[in-house]
């Protein structure tokens, strides 16, 4: 019996580190102003292993639909696209940041205040999953006039 818990732990062992090939980190969720229904987050995903892997889909319950989207600049307008997946190469990461790729959330159940957080799971096309907490933070609208000009 005890060999056998021993082989189990092992295994788990194994699998663990198996998923540490994926990491996330400088992850945020963009607070919103009271009625304002979509937000976005950011996060930075590095691929420690020496195969590609795809972000395939995100989930969360604040809102009614999570969606990946990206930034492509059209008739020198910056629009936002969803995406079918985020590529992370081998031995990369990839930024998910304001202007670029997002984790976009759609039809927003309560307002998203700065300090609180938000849980959100990552879907890979390996099969790894990642459930993180992100913080919510006021994000400064610097670079960010092309948002209120299709709202
Ligand atoms: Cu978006």
């Amino acid at each position: 019996m005890s060999r056998f818990v021993l082989v189990a732990c092992s295994l788990l062992f194994s699998l663990n580190s198996f998923a540490a090939a994926l990491m996330v980190s400088e992850q945020y969720v963009r607070a919103t102003p009271p009625h304002v229904k979509n937000s976005a987050a950011f996060l930075t995903i590095e691929n420690q292993s020496e195969e590609t892997v795809k972000l395939v889909s995100v989930s969360s319950d604040i809102a009614d639909r999570v969606e990946l989207h990206t930034h492509i600049s059209e008739d020198g307008l910056m629009k936002m696209r969803q995406v079918e997946s985020i590529l992370i190469k081998g031995h990369n990461s990839v930024q998910l940041q304001p202007g670029g790729y997002h984790v976009m959330f759609l039809g927003l159940k309560n307002d998203l205040v700065a300090g609180d957080s938000v849980d959100i799971t990552l879907y890979f096309d390996n099969g790894d999953v990642i459930e993180t907490t992100s913080p919510i933070q006021k994000i400064t609208m610097s670079h960010k006039k092309s948002d209120t000009k299709h709202q």
